[in-house]
């Protein structure tokens, strides 16, 4: 069975952090209007979603992705980088802890989900200005007994390294070669975004199935090429707070 935690747009997501692109007005009812349609598409696929308690006074609490990390054997539940997400932690922890034996990044570490791509017992994570040295050697420490190899990567001009590279298949990823060097993903099979679209390499893949964003037609089209099941989501909203797909869910597989 798959479990998917998701959280409804908070009113107050106009106020959201924000690091690489301008403020412009988001429209909440059309937010929470694509989010229900995210959450459908997730339905489609097999999951059962759970939403976590509302937060409405936390602008940026529907990215879920960003406060824990979801492994078979445990959950880490993350620190932050931007100090007004750490309040939260606690809700996804509550929810995951009937799920998973839980960890945490503990401080001075700070990490974002986003930041954390995982392929089988493989982990790259960002070091970015979410992620720092010390929550990444937290995280390895957490996962190493489990046999994950944990590898820190150089991403630039973007928030986080999901937003320049996902994966689309268990050996296939997503890349914006403009912000992430692709050589980092050794033996990986690579499907570069078109470079007119530089937002197009976040990817959802539940299953075999991927949920994407309908902005990206280009991009899109190369990876209809390669047969992949595709169902698009209008994601323009979420997309002025900085956010994509990946991050207003975290799958749970029990
Ligand atoms: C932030 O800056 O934290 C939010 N406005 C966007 C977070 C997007 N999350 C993600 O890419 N995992």
């Amino acid at each position: 069975m798959r479990i998917a935690l998701t959280r409804q747009v908070s009113d107050s997501i106009g106020r959201c952090e924000l690091t690489h692109l301008a403020r412009t007005p988001i429209d909440v009812s059309r937010a929470l209007a694509q989010h229900r349609l995210y959450e459908e598409a997730l339905s489609d696929l097999g999951c059962e979603v759970r939403r976590l308690q509302e937060l409405p006074d936390l602008p940026d609490a529907v990215f879920v992705e960003d406060a824990a990390i979801v492994l078979d054997e445990v959950a880490i539940i993350t620190r932050p980088g931007a100090s007004s997400r750490r309040a939260e932690t606690s809700s996804v922890a509550k929810a995951l802890s009937p799920l998973r034996p839980l960890r945490s990044i503990d401080a001075p570490g700070t990490l974002d989900g986003g930041d954390v791509l995982r392929l089988g017992r493989r982990i790259w994570v960002g070091i970015t200005r979410r992620t720092s040295a010390e929550g990444i050697e937290n995280l390895r420490r957490h996962v190493a007994p489990f046999g994950y190899e944990v590898t820190g990567v150089a991403v630039r001009g973007c928030l986080h390294l999901k937003s320049a590279a996902t994966a689309i298949g268990s050996e296939a990823l997503l890349v914006n070669p403009a912000w992430v060097d692709p050589a980092v993903f050794d033996g990986l099979e690579i499907v570069e975004i078109d470079p007119s679209e530089p937002f197009a390499a976040n990817a959802l893949l539940v299953g075999e199935a991927v949920i994407y964003p309908e902005a990206y037609p280009s991009t899109e089209r190369r990876l209809r090429a390669r047969r992949i099941d595709l169902r698009t989501v209008d994601a323009s909203e979420l997309a002025k707070a900085e956010g994509g797909v990946t991050c207003c869910s975290l799958i749970v597989e029990i």
